[in-house]
């Protein structure tokens, strides 16, 4: 018997949620995050929710809340509205023939619809993504407030409370010889007691990274994200190839599509890859660049794009369905955000986020804190990165 659910309706709209305390990265501080919300509904009456964030506007990279929630209202929904809501990959197809790129909104279209096409048929959106295979993941925490002794207070209360034992530091603001001071302080601070990881979001060259990273493995990091810019494979290359076992080199910016992945595993340019739904467009697509990773004996870690409970519980379901060769993840989220929109968060124990079961992507949202937090009731305007001290020009 086939069963026809068609799509019926997709609305998006953009929150605005406050920071629990500035986030700093090397390209500037964040605030607020603005997630964009959308909501499909099926002919049946059933009804799901996707989310993709950004990172300051247009600042992590090319899309931001406002193009996000434009090419979804004009162009995706109507690319999709009467179509088959159980064809994912021709509703994927669809969304290509009508609009090229935009990957972001594409991923929080077909979270939604997976969330809602799964709980037609009463499972957890994994189920449709080939069946669980991990019940929870190591959870990292990013040290980001740009004061050394805040972030050292951060960790050990995380540590203490079982949430947190990875620990990951945004550099590439400050000089080099700076970041390297903050690193090496953090570490002493800890004491071994965690696992360190660093995120210099592109901020470096391929001699500043050459030159700085030995001294951050002495510091005691073992994981770098992203040293240089996403194009600069070449340097990934050399740095994969240099810095040995003591540390692992992990390309985000760099891997967003399946071609991404591939020319990287034939360049060896990086031993693990940051998975992220929305850079990747969606929950099958991050399959696709998973199954590259496992093919080239290539680790992956669940990366973030800090969502809101219900972007971080779609990442959750796709990332309990792949195998072991990983590094954790940081789907922390709503516990960066003030407040969130959800009726019950993941819950944390002995520091791994535990993965949800179902139905759907397995967390309910919470109409009253969808409504507080919406753009269009508050009024707020877009969200601009803080450049701080920087000189740019
Ligand atoms: C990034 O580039 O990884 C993820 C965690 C965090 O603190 O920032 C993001 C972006
Ligand atoms: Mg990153």
């Amino acid at each position: 018997m086939t069963v026809f659910h068609s799509i019926e309706r997709i609305e998006a709209r953009i929150l605005d949620i406050p920071t629990i305390r500035p986030h700093k990265l090397s390209f500037g501080a964040i605030s607020r995050q603005s997630p964009v919300i959308v909501q499909l509904w099926l002919s049946n009456g059933a009804t799901g929710f996707g989310e993709a964030a950004t990172i300051g506007g247009p600042s992590w990279n090319e899309e931001s809340p406002e193009s996000i929630k434009h090419a979804i209202d004009g162009y995706l929904a109507p690319a999709l509205i009467g179509q088959d809501g159980g064809a994912f990959g021709s509703a994927l197809a669809r969304m290509d023939a009508f609009c090229k790129g935009n990957y972001f909104a594409k991923s929080a279209v077909e979270i939604a619809l997976i969330d809602a096409y799964s709980r037609t048929l009463g499972l957890p959106a994994y189920q449709l993504l080939g069946g669980k295979r991990l019940k929870s993941l190591p959870l990292a925490w990013t040290l980001a407030s740009g004061d050394v002794n805040k972030d050292l207070e951060e960790a050990q209360l995380r540590l203490e409370q079982k949430r947190h034992r990875i620990f990951k530091m945004k550099i590439g603001a400050r000089s080099p010889e700076q970041d390297v001071a903050h690193v090496a302080q953090i570490a002493r601070g800890l004491q071994g007691k965690a696992t360190l990881t660093v995120d210099v979001n592109q901020a470096w060259d391929g001699s500043t990274a050459r030159r700085f990273l030995p001294q951050m493995i002495d510091a005691g990091v073992t994981l770098i994200e992203q040293p240089v810019a996403k194009w600069n494979v070449e340097a990934l290359k050399t740095l994969s190839a240099t810095l040995g076992d003591r540390a692992s080199i992990m390309a985000d910016e760099t891997v967003c599509s399946p071609q991404d992945a591939m020319m990287l595993a034939r360049a060896q340019a990086s031993q693990v890859f940051s998975l992220k739904v929305a850079k990747h467009g969606g929950l099958l697509r991050t399959k696709e660049i998973a199954a590259v990773a496992e093919a080239a004996d290539i680790a992956w870690y669940g990366g973030t794009m800090l969502e809101t409970s219900i972007g971080s519980a779609a990442s959750a379901q796709v990332f309990s369905t792949l195998g072991n060769k990983h590094h954790g993840c940081e789907l922390f989220g709503p516990q960066l955000l003030v407040d969130d929109i959800v009726t019950e968060l993941m819950p944390i124990v002995d520091f791994e986020l535990q993965l949800p079961d179902g139905p759907g992507i397995g967390v309910e949202i919470d109409p009253v804190k969808l409504e507080r937090f919406d753009r269009a009731r508050a009024g707020l305007t877009a969200t601009h990165i803080d450049l701080g001290h920087k000189q740019v020009a």
